[in-house]
Order: structure tokens, then C-alpha cells, then sequence
């Protein structure tokens, strides 16, 4: 039987944990839940990093090395724009505007953002479901030694340097779960944690009070990939945020963040693991499809394991 999949997920390593599903799985039985804390408004454009991120990634449009956006973009907006005197901390490219360009418009005719998402994945002939973890604004502020930075701010304009104190999510306590959100986990056979950081890309997730409960009361095993190879993160800042937060940088941490629901959970080679969670070892690197398909694989094996 094709088990259904519900995986909560943000940034690069996540979207490359969704791909590998996506190769082993119906489309019709993969949901995939993504941070929506990263969006924000930049001259006017609704902006959403994590689910563009996703979309480009899985119709094969990703920029590989830069790790967002488009491959073989061009750039001559941001080249009018800095002629102008525009503000060119944030990089759009010309074909990534259409994206936001389209959003921004269809969200002011009062679209709901899930359907526009839902349109867009379609178009690029993606079969799985992508729901934004909430329509409603929620809007994660990193509270750094310079002061409390809006997250593009800490991550784009200064380039996660900043020391973190805290993170918070600004609007999560009124937001509610995108339609289809908690019936996505509940209805699950298994749903996934992604290897993105759990302090910046899934905590926004979990700050919607109602998909964190669904999280403890769903009867699918929830099963995290931990997002640190060998004690150290394989992109962005979770190892330096874990130590500013005054955390051991190591998969026990990983674990007690998500304990009280997680049921199992997939480390790196011979990393470190917690002695009282099942846990299974791959190389969780995932440079090309073989790597991405291999890491779901072990994922998914686990959690049917625990059902
Ligand atoms: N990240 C950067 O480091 N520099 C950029 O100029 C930049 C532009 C950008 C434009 C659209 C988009 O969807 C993402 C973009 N990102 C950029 C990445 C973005 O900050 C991150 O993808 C997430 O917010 C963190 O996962």
C-alpha cells in the first residue's frame, strides 16, 4: 500500500527531503506543510522564500548553488533598480519576479494563498499537495545583539552574523492552519520533520497552536530527520544559532526540541543519537536525487516501522 505522507518543511534541505518523497510516492499521497515565517512584503511583492524554494526545486528550476531561486537567472531588474537608487539588499531575479509579481496581484484580488500555490504547482506539473502552514500572517523576528531583525533582515542583509538571543513568531498566536493543514497530519500513515532548522523553519510551523496539537494527537508516527551532519548544519545558520542559544550542538538537542511527538528519528552515519528514540543511520547529505531519494527512504522505512 502507498502510505500518505504529511512533511512539515522550510528552506533547502527540506524541499530536497520533499523531492526524494516525491520520487518514491503517488503525488496524490504527499503533502508537504512549509514554513510561511520567512515571507514578507518587499517593495509591495508578497514574497515567500520556503514555498518558492519548493516549487523551483521540484520542477528541477532551482538554482543549486545559490540555494534559492532560479537556475540561469538574469537580473536586469535589480540592475534598473539599483540605477534608481532602489534598495538592493534582497535579490530578485526577472524570472523569480513573475512568481511574485502573480501572487501579489492575486492575493489583492483576495485569493486565498493556498489556492494560488495550489495553481502555481500545477502549472509546473507537480502532483503533490503544498499548503502554506497558514493564510494568516505570522512573521518570525530573530531578537539578535544588534537589535530585533525582521528574519530576511538577519538572514539576507546581514548575512545570519548577528548573535541570536531569541526567535519569535509575530502573529502565531491568532493564526490559524492553512484549509487542509490539520487534516493533512491527522489523516496521515506517517508524517516527516524535514531537515531544515528546527529554531527558524519549523518552530514558525509549530507556533500555530492548533498544528502543534495535531502533531501530539495524530495516530501517524512522526518521524524527524535531524538536520546536523557530524555536529555540524549543512547549510544556514542552525549550528551557530544552537550555540548562541546556548545549546549543545548535537542530536539529543534536536531530539528534546521535538519531543512529545516525535516517535523516531533519522541521524547522520555514526553522529551521536539519543539512547531512548528509535533512530535510523544514513548518509543524510543529499547532493543529487539518488542522495534525496535514499534519505526519504530511510525516513519512511523508520516511521512505518513505528506504526
Ligand atoms: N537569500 C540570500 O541570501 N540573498 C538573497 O538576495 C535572496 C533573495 C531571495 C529572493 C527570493 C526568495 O524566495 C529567496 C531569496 N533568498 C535570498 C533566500 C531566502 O532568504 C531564504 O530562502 C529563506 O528565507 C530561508 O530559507
Amino acid at each position: 500500500m502507498s502510505p500518505k505522507v504529511t512533511v512539515l518543511t522550510g528552506g533547502v534541505g527540506g524541499a530536497k527531503l520533499v523531492e526524494g518523497l516525491g520520487a518514491i510516492l503517488a503525488p496524490a499521497d504527499l503533502t508537504a506543510v512549509v514554513n510561511t515565517g520567512d515571507d514578507f512584503r518587499h517593495f509591495g511583492l508578497a514574497i515567500s522564500p520556503d514555498i518558492d524554494t519548493l516549487l523551483y526545486t521540484l520542477s528541477g528550476k532551482a538554482n543549486r548553488t545559490l540555494g534559492w531561486g532560479r537556475e540561469g537567472e538574469t537580473w536586469s531588474f535589480m540592475a534598473a533598480l539599483r540605477s534608481l537608487g532602489g534598495e538592493d539588499w534582497f535579490n530578485l531575479g526577472d524570472g523569480d519576479l513573475a512568481l511574485h509579481v502573480l501572487r501579489s496581484a492575486r492575493l489583492a484580488g483576495g485569493e486565498p494563498l493556498s489556492r494560488i500555490v495550489g495553481d502555481f504547482a500545477r502549472q509546473w506539473g507537480l502532483g503533490l499537495t503544498i499548503l502554506p502552514m497558514s493564510e494568516d500572517p505570522v512573521e518570525t523576528r530573530v531578537d539578535t545583539d544588534q537589535g530585533l531583525l525582521a528574519f530576511q533582515r538577519y538572514f539576507v542583509e546581514h548575512q545570519c552574523r548577528p548573535a541570536v538571543r531569541a526567535v519569535d513568531f509575530v502573529g502565531a498566536e491568532t493564526a490559524r492552519p492553512a484549509p487542509g493543514v490539520i487534516e493533512a497530519i491527522a489523516c496521515a500513515d506517517v508524517v516527516l520533520i524535514a531537515p531544515s532548522n528546527p529554531w527558524l523553519s519549523i518552530d514558525p510551523i509549530l507556533a500555530v497552536a492548533a498544528i502543534r496539537q495535531a502533531l501530539i494527537d495524530t495516530r501517524a508516527p512522526v518521524v524527524v530527520v535531524s538536520p546536523l551532519v557530524a555536529g555540524k548544519a549543512v547549510k544556514g545558520p542552525t549550528a551557530k544559532l544552537m550555540a548562541e542559544l546556548g545549546l549543545a550542538v548535537n542530536n539529543h538537542t534536536i531530539a528534546a526540541h521535538y519531543q512529545g511527538w516525535m516517535a523516531g528519528m533519522v541521524v547522520h552515519g555514526e553522529d551521536a543519537a539519543p539512547g531512548d528514540v528509535p533512530v535510523a543511520r544514513t548518509d543524510t547529505l543529499m547532493h543529487d536525487r539518488g542522495d534525496r531519494e535514499r534519505v526519504a527512504r530511510v525516513a519512511l522505512a523508520l516511521a512505518l516501522d513505528l506504526r
